[in-house]
């Protein structure tokens, strides 16, 4: 774990007037690369599909591995087909809702799945730097949870992984069990850098957000990965407590509302 301000990020990210213009075209792409998602042809995933519309994300194929450094100038992230998350559970003017706006991104290779998030959060708060630490889902975060052979269940189950990271590069991650609960004491072996643009516990300025690259190896999912294979998950982020996500799942640990995302090479 590396935990770096760097100054490209800080100027790209600081560019709140452009921000309005950024995120409505990456919406636009995100929308073109959905309606580019090919339909599945056959087998189970099928079958679930025909019951129930989920969102998609696709995830492209890159040849080159990613520098886990939590510096997405990759040329790979910029082609990347990205999702906007924002709070849009509560009312405006709801006092648990949060200004929070995230960009999430993945992509994958032989080895690794790579998820990239871009957080704009304008008060950075942390305090937990043990592994597991208690109080580190109140910090601010973000979160991936995967339901590998997207079994669209109801039981968060032995094949189920969640990683909350913090600011701090500390993790919550666990994994289900057979009778439905939380496994904490399992310890993924992801990679993840976050880099931090702003002041962390320091109210008395406005910060501008945090990126944070991460590679799950594939052998940690169980998965042998190829073009059309669709996991199950789904995307989180946390503001000093309050939480939102991509799918609107409730509890997160809740893999029958996850998204699909879709392996394209
Ligand atoms: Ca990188
Ligand atoms: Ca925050
Ligand atoms: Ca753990
Ligand atoms: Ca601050």
């Amino acid at each position: 774990m590396r935990l770096t301000i760097h100054n490209s990020v800080i100027q790209m990210m600081q560019c709140h007037s452009k921000k309005g213009v950024l995120l409505a075209g990456m919406v636009v792409v995100f929308l073109f690369a959905q309606a580019c998602i090919r339909p599945t042809a056959h087998g189970s995933s099928a079958k679930t599909q025909s019951a129930r519309s989920y969102k998609q994300l696709a995830c492209l194929y890159v040849s080159t591995p990613m520098a886990i450094d939590a510096k997405l100038q990759e040329p790979a992230w910029q082609w990347a087909v990205p999702i906007i998350l924002t709070d849009d559970s509560l009312s405006s003017q709801d006092p648990r809702r949060t200004d929070n706006q995230v960009m999430v991104k993945t992509l994958w290779d032989m080895e690794n799945l790579y998820i990239a998030y871009r957080v704009w959060d304008h008060d950075l708060r942390a305090k937990v730097t043990r592994r597991d630490g208690p109080g580190l889902s109140r910090d601010d975060i973000v979160e991936f949870l995967i339901d590998p052979h997207n079994k669209k269940d109801s039981c968060w189950g032995p094949e189920d992984i969640i990683y909350h990271i913090n600011l701090l590069g500390a993790t919550k991650d666990d994994r289900g069990t057979e009778d439905c609960k939380s496994d904490a004491t399992w310890n993924g072996n992801a990679r993840f850098t976050v880099q931090v643009s702003g002041s962390i516990n320091d109210s008395t300025d406005v910060d501008t957000g945090y990126t944070v690259e991460v590679a799950v190896p594939w052998t940690e999912l169980g998965i042998t990965p190829s073009a059309d294979t669709r996991l199950g998950i789904d995307f989180g982020n946390g503001d000093s407590g309050i939480f939102f996500d991509w799918v609107g799942a409730w509890p997160f640990r809740s893999p029958e509302a996850f998204g699909d995302l879709v392996l394209q090479k």
